[in-house]
Formats: structure tokens, C-alpha cells, sequence
């Protein structure tokens, strides 16, 4: 059989592991990790089999939304670092073969940011329309419906200049001007300033939100809102998010990008399929090359549901457009805690075999699991402000316990959040020297798809399985492999492949044995297919 081509870029086959910088590594004993304590631990992922970083925020901010509240997009934080520990920690990543993408937030800055100080001084001043600022409501109040994803009116009153300014988020994150030609040309400054610098992409904040409809007009009631989902969910975001006019400046981001090598980005979207699909661009006018898919995070945990997402993912993809999976970040609750320890490896087996580039969650590779936050510990301000909803994001974002050291080795004093409670047992050193714990679940099949181009880069196609279990085939020149998952607690058939004959075990969930046809409860294989005689 002829080989399929493999010079496929990096992102393509590579695997990009998410890392807070709050939570990581704390190198000089305030509590919050920095850019020293993540290059402290950069052998760590370079042997995790990761292949890029992406970087939660480090440029300076106030951190009312901690740090997707930026007050100079061309610096660091100095509670991270500065631009000398970043270009260090660049070099140390490049040096490891790995790869590092920064965050970028193109929808708002902080308030604190000297071009909004410049816009809320006066009507006249020349940054005034770098934000939106509009009259009140002939009738006075707000100038639209819109609502905040944080709750409340998405407009702030300045009472100085006698008008309101658009905040999708916190008022202390005043919504950019996208429309504005000068805030463009600096925003694409920011991009190459980091692109110059080396980086080797950006995932971006909130893409799907950077161009409002023209005239603000309201946006339509969501008549299927309950009060248990967020007040934002109110309306339907039809005029405040995905306006055409943000493709063309994502397809400009991407122009940018490409000018300078193989660089990647990932947009931040959250929207059905037909119109996520739409932010790959075309060939000849791309967009971004991964816009990230939420629906393993949206979607329960069930076979029969998680068949249809895969399916229905796969179909809305554009032949130029390849496919990534996300299964926790520092926004959504916890793979482990959503689904328990158990079937948390099954996930990383889904998640790793899956076609497409995964996106795996610091922390995720030894399970942390929920972490409670007493109330008077609770940071996150979307939680505060809409308390009562179990939104709270903090649980998600507890420092890495690295060893059984005080603060779990992460930091010298009390960290900024709990740690996880199980942290004594479940750390990165435990998991390293068990080998059967998650990391090294983990790390076993990081190594697996590494070597096997089937994974990586291979064809993908479902196969008929019984209730609970997810099962379909990747392909690669003449390498054949089943995955099957058994995401159900009651023992099932081992499906039967659409092709071949069920050959060796190249990875399973749980401790080798002698298969017999069947899958056990928790239970996941990686099977080799071959050549039925
Ligand atoms: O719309 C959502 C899901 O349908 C929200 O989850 C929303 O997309 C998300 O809150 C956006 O997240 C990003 O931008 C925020 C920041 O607080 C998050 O941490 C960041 O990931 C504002 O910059």
C-alpha cells in the first residue's frame, strides 16, 4: 500500500498542554507561580511527551480577571517574571524540542491600560473610538440589552464624559474597537512584537467576540433560559458575537502569522458546529488553524452522546480544516471530577486517540479532581458575582502539587489557592514512580502516539459498538488500530473491527490480562489490527 505523506506540520501530530501560570511552579515564595518556576519545570513536560505550551496570560495586569485583563499587551507581569525571565524561558523551551504559544486578548484590555485612560478622559481624546462608547437609551439607561458573560448590563456608566462603555466581561475589561483601523495596526504591532521575539503562536481570548453588529441592536430573547444557567445565557448573542466582519481580521491574524514560518493559532469559540466550522477560513483566505472544540467538555460523559459529537464534528469539518479536541482548561470543571477516577483514564485514552490535535489541562495528567473552595478563599469574579450557580472556576485553577513536600513543592509559603486535599498521595512524584497511575497512563500514551502515525495523523472512522462503548478505527498506510472504551460500569462485547483481525495490546486502562472478547467496566484498549488471513 503506498504511504500517505507525513510531512505534516507539527501542530498537526503534536499534543499542546495547557499551563496557568498562577498554579504551575512558584520560584519566589509569594504564593503565585512565575516564569523561573515554570522553566524550573520544564523537563517535566518535555517528558510528559507534550509538544507546545500554551501560556494562560503573563503581561502585566491588575488581575481583576486574573490576567485576561491585560494593561500592556507588550510586557510581563512582574509578579511572573519580565521579559528577561520570559526570553529565558522561551530558549529553554526551544532547547527541549517543544514549542510555546502565548494568549492573546484581542476583545478587551484592562481598564488600567494607558490607550483606555486615554479614551475615557475626554469625547475628544484621540483614543476616545479604540473602545465603544455610546449615548444612553433615548429613554436613558443602558444603550442595548446586552448582558455581561459575567452578569449584569455589559454597559458601564462613565459619569465624567457622560456616556456608557461596552465590557462583554468585567467592567474592569472595556471591550477593544475593533473597527477602529489604528487599534488594529497596534494590535498586529503586539503580535509581531511576540512573533519577533520567537514565539511560536498564540491561542486567542474570546476570537468569536472581537466585532459587534453594526447600530448595537438587541439581542433576541433565549426563550429555553432558566434560572439555574448563568444570566448571561438571557439573550442569544446573535448581534454581540460572530459578526462576518471578524473573520476578515482573523483571516488578517493568520496573513500575520504565516509570514513568519510555521506559527500556529488557536481561536477560543464557542459556537455550533456550522458556524465554528466557518473560522478555518478557506484555502485561499485561511483563518485559524485550530479553532478549539469544547464539546467534550459541553457534552455528558455517554457513549452514545459522545458518538454523535465525534460524528457530527467530523462531517462539519472543511476538507483544509483538521480537527482538535479540549477536555478541561482553566475555565470548566475538572475531567476527573466530572467523570471520577476511573473513567478519567478512559478520557486520557479518548483524548490521545482521538483524530485531531488534543489540548491537555495542567493538572489533568494526575487527575486533581474537584477541589472545594471555602468562601472566604473564593477569587474567581465570576463566581462572585453570580455565588449560587457552581460556576466557580477557582476549583479548577489550585496550584500543581509536584511532591509531598510542604505546599505540595509548589510553592514555599501557602499557595494563592487550596491545594487539592489529596495532594499528599496524588502529586507529580507519587504518580511518577507508580506504574499504575494516571501520569503514567499518561505519559504511556503520549509515547504510543508519538510513534504511531495511525494516532497522530492517521484516518478515523467509527465502528459499531454495544451501549457504553465508543469504539472506531485509525489507519495510516498499513497500520490499523482499535480504539475501545468502555465508558459504563457493566462488562461488554469487545467490538468487532470493520477490517482485519484483533492483533496485540498496545494500551489498555487497566492491568494487562488476556483478552477474551470482552470489555471490563473502565476499561480502554488500544488494538493493533491486522491482516485477516
Ligand atoms: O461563552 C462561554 C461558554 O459558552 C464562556 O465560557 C466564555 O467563552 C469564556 O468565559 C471565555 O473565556 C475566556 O475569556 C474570559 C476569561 O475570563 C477566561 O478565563 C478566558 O478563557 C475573558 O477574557
Amino acid at each position: 500500500m503506498q504511504r500517505q505523506r507525513t510531512d505534516c506540520p507539527w501542530w498537526q501530530r503534536g499534543v499542546i498542554y495547557q499551563i496557568y501560570p498562577r498554579s504551575f511552579q512558584d520560584s519566589n515564595g509569594d504564593g503565585v507561580g512565575d516564569l523561573a518556576g515554570i522553566e524550573a519545570r520544564l523537563d517535566y513536560v518535555a517528558t510528559l511527551g507534550v509538544d507546545a505550551i500554551w501560556l494562560s496570560p503573563v503581561f502585566p495586569s491588575p488581575m481583576a480577571d486574573f490576567g485576561y485583563d491585560v494593561a500592556d499587551y507588550c510586557g510581563i507581569e512582574p509578579m511572573f517574571g519580565d521579559l528577561a525571565a520570559f526570553d529565558r524561558l522561551l530558549a529553554g523551551v526551544h532547547a527541549r524540542g517543544l514549542k510555546l504559544l502565548l494568549d492573546f486578548v484581542p476583545n478587551h484590555s484592562s481598564d488600567q491600560h494607558p490607550w483606555f485612560a486615554e479614551s475615557r478622559a475626554s469625547r475628544d481624546s484621540a483614543k476616545r473610538d479604540w473602545y465603544i462608547w455610546r449615548d444612553p437609551a433615548p429613554g436613558g439607561g443602558p444603550p442595548n440589552n446586552w448582558i455581561s458573560d459575567f452578569g449584569g448590563s455589559a454597559w458601564e456608566w462613565d459619569a465624567a464624559t457622560g456616556q456608557y462603555y461596552l465590557h462583554a466581561f468585567l467592567k474592569e475589561q472595556p471591550d477593544l474597537n475593533w473597527r477602529k483601523p489604528a487599534l488594529r495596526a497596534a494590535m498586529m504591532d503586539v503580535l509581531r512584537f511576540w512573533l519577533d521575539r520567537g514565539v511560536d503562536g498564540f491561542r486567542i481570548d474570546v476570537l468569536w467576540h472581537i466585532v459587534k453588529a453594526e447600530g448595537f441592536p438587541d439581542n433576541p430573547v433565549n426563550v429555553d433560559w432558566t434560572p439555574d444557567r448563568t444570566e448571561r445565557d438571557r439573550l442569544i448573542q446573535r448581534h454581540s458575537t460572530d459578526q462576518p466582519e471578524a473573520h476578515a481580521i482573523s483571516a488578517d491574524f493568520r496573513a500575520l502569522a504565516d509570514s513568519y514560518g510555521e506559527r500556529v493559532l488557536v481561536g477560543e469559540i464557542f459556537l455550533p458546529n456550522d458556524r465554528h466550522a466557518r473560522w478555518f477560513g478557506t484555502p485561499e483566505r485561511p483563518q485559524v488553524h485550530l479553532p478549539f472544540n469544547f464539546q467534550l467538555i459541553e457534552n455528558r460523559w455517554n457513549a452514545a452522546v459522545l458518538r454523535r459529537v465525534i460524528a457530527d464534528y467530523e462531517a462539519s469539518l472543511p476538507t483544509h480544516g483538521w480537527p482538535n479536541w479540549v477536555f478541561g482548561s482553566h475555565d470548566a470543571p475538572r475531567i476527573a471530577a466530572r467523570i471520577g477516577d476511573a473513567q478519567a483514564r478512559v478520557a486520557a485514552m479518548l483524548l490521545l486517540t482521538l483524530r485531531g490535535t488534543p489540548t491537555l489541562y495542567q493538572g489533568d495528567e494526575i487527575g486533581i479532581g474537584d477541589v472545594p473552595i471555602p468562601p472566604e478563599r473564593v477569587r474567581d469574579p465570576q463566581d462572585l458575582r453570580q455565588p449560587g450557580l457552581g460556576i466557580g472556576r477557582d476549583r479548577s485553577r489550585t496550584p500543581m502539587p509536584w511532591d509531598g513536600s510542604p505546599f505540595a513543592g509548589f510553592s514555599a509559603v501557602e499557595p494563592w489557592l487550596p491545594l487539592n486535599a489529596d495532594w499528599p498521595t496524588r502529586n507529580v512524584a507519587a504518580q511518577s514512580d507508580d506504574p499504575d497511575s494516571l501520569l503514567t497512563l499518561y505519559r504511556s500514551l503520549l509515547t504510543l502516539r508519538r510513534a504511531q502515525d495511525a494516532l497522530s495523523i492517521g484516518k478515523f472512522a467509527l465502528v459499531d459498538a454495544d451501549e457504553d462503548v465508543l469504539a472506531f478505527e485509525r489507519w495510516h498506510g498499513d497500520d490499523r488500530l482499535l480504539v475501545a472504551l468502555n465508558l459504563g460500569t457493566q462488562r461488554r462485547r469487545l467490538p468487532l473491527p470493520a477490517h482485519g483481525a484483533i492483533g496485540a495490546v498496545l494500551a489498555s486502562t487497566l492491568p494487562p490480562r488476556v483478552l477474551d472478547g470482552s470489555l471490563a467496566p473502565d476499561e480502554g484498549l488500544v488494538l493493533r489490527l491486522e491482516e485477516a488471513r
